[in-house]
């Protein structure tokens, strides 16, 4: 007697298959936890690399830190409903057979096998996800009707049927949830042993130098205490980066950084090495180029770390055009070596060792420049005759030049008719002189109150390539429209014409309403 001859045979399939789906799912997971040969993150990479505009353009400034984890939670559900489909189509092949449970069961292990194996490139991964996904389809393709329904076979065969099904869901779901569980707990202890060892762990570790704590402390008594508005050194950072499960681990002892290519003696330089060189502490700010023209991809940190330019020299760099940098997270970029010359290869920020986030143990920061050239965790300087891409050049962004010029309006408050607004100027190593706001739609300008800039190399200086913060204070019953602008260092005016930020960067004046003294 075949399942065909039970009522809802339809529904049981499904169930069946989506249980199959979600079991086979939970087997990649319990093999290989949640790295990229896990099936829903290789299926969300692929997402990733298909539509980097949505996720990285839209998703991120709309969603921020959530915009990673949904999109991998929606791969995995999305990859379990396909690996359910396979199941759904096993069992009608199956059906077609003598053998049924055998063949559905067989059939479905062998597509969950292949399709888990082939996208996440593993093996054990499709085996483990095959075999539960397989156990859970031989469960549901049980006649339950006849004489094999084993100790449950009893003479009303419908509430047999009705129990036996039931068995099967519960047994599927404990196969799906021992998976899940014991995936997650390897997962889990397996990231700790790899912590215990990474940069990260090691972490919050302070970089010994008083210089540094006088220079955050200046930073922060130069800063304007607006409440919507980070202070000068950013306390929440942003983070953007093309990983999604997890940031690359490598100790500082693995690390080394290989510099080769069209140059006089290639040369590999070690963690211990780096650090001999003379060390700086360097207010620098990073701007993504996917930042809104008022969004929050724009932040500052102290960095510590050295120049490159010696280290170029000794590799004998010459005046070859182009530099290609690699990462171990598989990111590259590439641009004019002239502008390699002037960064700085940083393993500290705001006095802890660089966290993992970050870029650890090390990341380059090139003045001035958006922020996808300054690469993290990097590993490999290829100097190159020729020019080379970038991998958002690749996927048609232009970020490998300088930044836009940019006045941000981050804080508005009212305290009856007073009115505080504010926010954050920054122009690259052309540094900013003025932020001019307007309350009459672009009528009239003011200038506003400016911070200090923030201290450079030597405590003299001032920072090259660091935010100002500017604030106006008024007295305004109504509600208003507030424009914002930003001159150069030169009186150069920030550029009025709008443009979004893909591809080259967003430009334009910011404008946003006040509301007035009745909400
Ligand atoms: N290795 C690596 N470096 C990278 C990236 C990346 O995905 N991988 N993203 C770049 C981009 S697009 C930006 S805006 C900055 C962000 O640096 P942050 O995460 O420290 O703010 O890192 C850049 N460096
Ligand atoms: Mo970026």
């Amino acid at each position: 007697m075949s399942v065909r001859s039970e009522p809802s045979t339809r529904a049981i399939g499904a169930i069946g298959s989506l249980l199959s789906g979600i079991a086979a799912v939970c087997g990649s997971f319990l093999v290989v936890g949640q790295s990229d040969r896990f099936v829903g993150a290789a299926i969300g990479e692929t997402l990733l690399e298909w539509f980097p505009d949505q996720v990285f353009a839209i998703g991120i400034p709309l969603l921020g830190g959530l915009a990673r984890p949904l999109l991998l939670a929606s791969a995995t559900v999305g990859t379990a409903l396909a690996l359910g489909v396979l199941a759904w189509t096993a069992m009608a092949i199956g059906d077609r057979t003598s053998r049924y449970r055998i063949a559905s069961a067989g059939t479905t292990l062998g597509l969950q096998l292949g399709a888990i194996g082939l996208v996440a490139a593993d093996l054990w991964s499709g085996l483990v996800g095959g075999a539960l996904g397989a156990i859970v389809i031989w469960w549901f393709t049980r006649p339950v009707n006849g004489t094999n329904t084993g100790d449950q076979s009893d003479t009303n065969s419908a509430a047999g049927s009705a129990w036996s099904r039931r068995r099967d869901i519960l047994g599927s779901g404990a196969v799906i949830a021992g998976a899940a569980a014991a995936g997650w707990l390897l997962n889990s202890s397996g990231q700790s042993t790899e912590n215990s060892e990474s940069p990260s762990a090691r972490a919050r570790a302070t970089i010994d130098d008083p210089v540094i704590d006088e220079l955050l402390t200046q930073a922060k008594q130069q800063s304007f205490e607006l409440s919507d508005a980070e202070p000068l050194v950013s306390e929440g950072f942003y983070q953007v980066d093309i990983n999604l499960t997890g940031d690359p681990t490598i100790t500082t002892d693995e690390w080394s950084l290989k510099i080769a290519g069209a140059v006089d003696s290639p040369t590999e330089l070690s963690y211990k090495e780096l650090l001999d060189n003379p060390v700086e502490h360097r207010f620098i700010t990073l701007r993504c180029v996917s930042d809104e023209l008022n969004g929050r991809y724009m932040d500052t940190a102290l960095w510590t770390g050295t120049p490159i330019a010696p280290i170029l020299d000794d590799a004998g760099v010459g005046d070859r055009c182009c530099v290609r940098l690699a990462a171990e997270d598989g990111y590259y970029h590439a641009f004019p070596r002239a502008a390699l010359e002037s960064g700085f290869l940083a393993w500290g920020m705001n006095g802890d060792l660089l966290p993992r986030a970050h870029g650890a143990p090390v990341r380059v920061l090139i003045p001035g420049h958006w922020g996808e050239i300054n690469v993290k965790w990097l590993t490999d300087i290829e100097i190159r005759e020729e020019p080379a891409t970038g991998y958002w050049e690749e996927r048609g962004w232009h970020g490998s030049g300088p930044v836009e010029t940019v006045a941000k309006l981050h804080h508005k408050s009212r305290d009856g008719d007073q009115v505080t607004i504010g926010g954050h100027a920054y122009a690259g190593t052309r540094g900013i002189s003025t932020v001019e706001v307007s309350t009459d739609g672009g009528e009239t300008w003011v200038d506003t109150e400016l911070t200090d800039p923030l201290p450079g190399i030597d405590g003299v200086e001032q920072a090259r390539d660091a935010w100002r913060m500017w604030k106006y204070e008024y007295e305004r019953a109504d509600e208003h429209e507030v424009v914002v602008r930003a001159r150069e260092a030169d009186g150069t005016l920030q550029a009025e014409t709008e443009s979004e930020a893909f591809p080259s960067g967003a430009t334009g004046w910011v404008r946003g309403t006040m509301y007035g003294r009745q909400g």
